[in-house]
């Protein structure tokens, strides 16, 4: 066992060393007092040097950790100032946690020393009023993990739990403060285990016991189906699934995908469920596979006969963090999806019948063809309309994808139209739901992939609750060319939904008008990104839209700045 010893000055300094060999390429939001201390001095400069990204606002750190891990699979360290900085990251941490992203966050706490000659003491009036009985309490539901470094010599100790508690399955948050005056406090040097010895990867593999019932379930199954909304998290979890739904003939929807879970050609791939929306087939199906998905179907929407069996295969398939959920498990694989669901097809090999698997993949590819055409003969009607429709901008954006791109979507992304390739071609949003993620994830997805090109398709609800100003601001500092696109229908279009459908035939429905859900005032969001050197346009006509993204997108291409495309859309 070996062990690096060094040479440190503060607890601060003790914190970005360990941040460094544990292998961290950025720290999202700054940094407290005595960290910067150390990144001011140039001894700490080496080819591991962590990169310090400056973000006006936290909800745009600790996005851009979420997508930088999305991407990579590799966590970041966020810094989060005091209460009130805490309680700005808090809903992107609520989505972090959902989505169990691993990240670091370290958070400043007001000092605890008040007297004279102790470095860090209080000598700002905020120190008082920021300071909290217990700062951590109001994210603790949603970190996995929080503490305070109380003493100097804990710092090694207290940063590798986090790393530990954070890392280890199903993964999420830390959370870690340090008061101005401990994180001040003189250390001469730290030893840290190189290579790390708290170790959390490992394979887990569902029950064999678990397993053969489930292979027994879903070869005797008349009408099987699978159905994931997180299955593509690893590029292994993605093949395994193409693999398992090919070896049945299983067909697979994809429930609110996070990421690309299965390619939209693959012969058994049987579309999309966004939002409220159900697909018959699962009140056809005699067995389910639920692979990584928290929620399947709405109960309240959907017809699941009693007798239809259910299987659930994921780390946690019951994921205990949620309040509640009600969803049956007859047989539980619990396990790592790529392990499990390989498992689970050679177990299929030896029982699924040629013949059967031959007629299900012939039956979903007629199937698909059909729901093609009627998508092209739909979006043919959109391009002759003077407005401009979801389904038409949607083809259009689908003209600018290459082999390069990564759609990271805040919910207007269509993907039967955009049909994201490899597995990591698609990002899309926690099932927390807290918009604002989707153009800082962007953006932190473009710091871990520079060399993707980055479409981020945003409603212009989700724009405004990206703090626009702090993410155009990083995209420039940072240079991170990327095309932005806001789809603007003027107002939340999911709530006007929300109203209606749990009011049918209500006052909101009959006088066809839902208040309180339309911006009074339609901005010019192409303006906005102008003020950070990038370039922005608006379009109101479908027979323009095409051009101006071309446009768009060769800005982003050719001169590297980032582009917004304002597209006044049809609800
Ligand atoms: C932080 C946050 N506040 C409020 C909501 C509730 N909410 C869900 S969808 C939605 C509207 C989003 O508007 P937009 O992005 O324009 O998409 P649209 O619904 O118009 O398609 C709102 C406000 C939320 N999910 N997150």
């Amino acid at each position: 066992m070996s062990e690096t010893i060094c040479s440190v000055e503060t607890v601060g300094d003790a914190i970005v060393q360990i941040l460094q060999l544990r292998g961290v390429n950025c720290l999202f939001g700054g940094a407290p007092t005595s960290m910067i201390e150390a990144l001011a001095n140039p001894d700490n400069v080496n080819e591991n040097s962590i990169r310090g990204i400056v973000t006006p606002h936290e909800q745009t750190s600790v996005a851009m950790a979420h997508g930088y891990y999305a991407a990579t699979g590799r966590p970041q360290a966020v810094y989060l100032y005091s209460t009130v900085g805490t309680a700005n990251g808090l809903n992107g941490i609520i989505n972090a946690s959902r989505a169990h992203i691993p990240m670091i966050v370290i958070a400043a706490r007001s000092p605890i020393a008040e007297q004279r000659g102790i470095a860090g003491a209080r000598d700002i009036h905020v120190q008082w009023s920021q300071e909290s009985f217990d700062q951590a309490s109001m994210l603790r539901e949603y970190v996995k993990w929080d503490y305070e470094i109380r003493q100097p010599d804990q710092v090694v100790s207290v940063m590798e739990r986090a790393f530990e508690v954070a890392t280890a399955e199903p993964c999420g948050p830390v959370y870690i403060s340090v008061p101005r005056d401990v994180l001040a406090a003189p250390l001469q040097s730290i030893a840290v285990d190189t290579p790390s010895r708290r170790i959390t990867k490992t394979r887990v593999i569902a029950d064999p016991e678990m397993l053969d019932a489930a292979a027994d379930l879903l070869a005797s199954a008349k009408h099987p189906i699978i159905i994931t909304s997180e299955a593509g998290r690893t590029e292994g979890g993605r093949n395994a699934l193409a693999e398992l739904s090919e070896t049945g003939g299983f067909g697979v929807l994809e429930a609110s995908p996070v990421y690309s879970n299965l390619a939209p050609e693959h012969p058994c791939h049987l579309g999309y469920i966004f939002a409220s929306q159900v697909s018959p087939d699962l009140e056809k199906a005699d067995v389910i596979l639920v692979v990584d998905s928290d929620v399947p179907w709405f109960t309240a929407r959907v017809n699941i006969p009693k007798s239809t069996r259910v299987i659930q295969l994921g780390i946690d398939p019951f994921y205990q963090q949620l309040p509640m959920r009600g969803f049956p498990c007859d047989v539980p694989l619990i396990g790592h999806t790529e392990y499990s669901l390989n498992e689970l097809t050679s177990r299929l090999k030896t029982r699924i019948n040629n013949e059967t698997r031959k007629e299900r993949i012939s039956s979903h590819q007629m199937r698909r063809n059909h729901q093609s055409n009627q998508l092209k003969d739909a979006i043919a009607k959109d391009e002759k309309l003077t407005a401009i429709t979801p389904l038409w901008a949607n083809h259009c954006i689908s003209q600018l994808i290459s082999s390069e791109s990564i759609i990271v979507n805040e919910y207007p992304a269509d993907l039967r139209i955009l049909q994201p390739q490899g597995s990591n071609s698609y990002f899309g949003p926690s099932h927390a739901g807290g918009l604002g993620w989707g153009l800082a994830a962007a953006l932190g997805i473009k710091v871990a992939k520079p060399d993707s090109e980055i479409i981020c398709t945003l409603g212009d609800g989700a724009y405004y609750y990206c703090a626009p100003t702090s993410c155009h601001e990083v995209a420039a500092a940072e240079n991170l060319p990327l095309l932005i696109i806001v789809f603007n229908n003027g107002g939340w279009n999911e709530v006007k939904k929300s109203v209606i459908s749990t009011h049918p035939g209500g006052h909101a429905a009959r006088a066809n008008s839902v208040p309180l859900t339309s911006f009074g005032y339609r901005a010019d969001f192409e303006k906005i990104v102008t003020a950070f050197g990038g370039y922005g346009a608006k379009v109101e006509k479908a027979d323009e839209l095409q051009s101006v993204l071309h446009e768009a997108m060769r800005v982003v291409r050719e001169e590297k700045r980032q582009a917004l495309v304002n597209i006044i859309t049809q609800v």
